[in-house]
């Protein structure tokens, strides 16, 4: 609706700086060797591949805020780069896939998305709200925190972040599948209104209600272009085993398709984000399970199981 096209840009961020456990830096490979290409161009789409080997690489030194937040130069560099990257291939017109990595990626997704689409709502599907400030965040892993730059929460914002701006506005924002939130995190989704839908929701309403609403609140009408972000610990560890932090009680893996198809219906999507799949955790079984369930997103969200 907003691009009528079948360009897709494929961004590879093999990136774990975000949290402590090594190995998301792995998944984007995995995917990629996995056959995301074959599957994205037998539904009609031409793929440009783009790699970001350097994003394996954290910074000689680290930054001055490093006492209150882990990693915070390798994080904002990344994410700078994640920007402009997303940047520059949404302005030519094509769609982007981003293959993470750990979830602090999303400060740069979402800024990347917003600077081209300056209305577009963003879908964050997970088990948690990523909306920590580095104040407020228990483990001090930014993977916990991007929302909370995206929203302009972080106040005094980190020296090493100051290119980070308010790029959402809280009506354009909405969660599914929620189930371990921190304090402070509960407050700001609370304290600002944000569509909040929590596992308990789908339980209620089930999945096709709760995207259903989700869309109708941050998109009436559908008018808006969409960025789903997700997580693929939304899921539950029986469907998504290599993920760094598992929290019982996820979607299954139809529930999670039918979000991405619910999101494909709408011809709305510019930006999907495929985030925390790490290989190295469980066993090689799972390792698999886990890669293609990040390939069935992708694709799922691109079309390939509607008629
Ligand atoms: N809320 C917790 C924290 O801030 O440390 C857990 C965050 C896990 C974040 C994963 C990426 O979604
Ligand atoms: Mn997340
Ligand atoms: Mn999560
Ligand atoms: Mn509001």
């Amino acid at each position: 609706k907003f691009i009528q096209t079948n360009q897709v840009s494929i961004i590879n961020l093999p990136f774990s700086g975000g949290q402590p456990k090594k190995g998301t830096e792995d998944a984007p490979e995995l995917i990629e060797k996995a056959g995301i290409q074959s599957d994205l161009e037998n539904l009609g789409y031409s793929v440009r591949y783009i790699q970001n080997p350097s994003f394996k690489t954290p910074p000689q030194i680290e930054g001055p805020s490093k006492d209150i937040i882990k990693n915070p130069q390798y994080v904002s560099d990344v994410c700078r780069q994640v920007r402009d990257t997303v940047k520059q291939e949404l302005s030519q017109q094509r769609l982007v896939v981003n293959v993470g990595g750990d979830h602090s990626l999303g400060m740069g997704t979402i800024e990347g998305v917003q600077s081209v689409y300056d209305d577009a709502c963003v879908l964050w599907i997970d088990a948690h709200a990523d909306i920590n400030t580095p104040e407020s965040s228990p483990s001090k892993n930014l993977h916990g925190c991007p929302l909370a730059f995206s929203l302009g929460y972080v106040d005094p914002v980190p020296p090493e972040f100051a290119w980070t701006k308010r790029v959402i506005d809280e009506k354009r924002l909405a969660f599914i599948g929620l189930r371990d939130l921190d304090p402070q995190e509960r407050a700001f989704l609370r304290e600002h209104n944000i569509a909040a839908f929590t596992m308990h929701h789908v339980d209620k309403y089930g999945i096709s209600k709760v995207i259903e609403m989700a869309l109708e609140h941050i998109n009436p009408g559908n008018r808006h272009p969409v960025h789903l972000s997700f997580d693929v610990d939304s899921c539950d560890p029986a469907v998504a085993p290599s993920t760094g932090t598992r929290v019982p009680g996820g979607l299954t893996f139809r529930e999670a398709m039918y979000l991405c198809e619910a999101t494909a219906e709408t011809s709305t999507l510019v930006a999907i984000d495929v985030m925390e799949v790490n290989p190295r955790l469980g066993n090689e079984e799972d390792s698999e399970a886990t890669v293609n369930l990040a390939r069935s997103i992708i694709r799922t969200s691109l079309g390939q199981t509607l008629l």
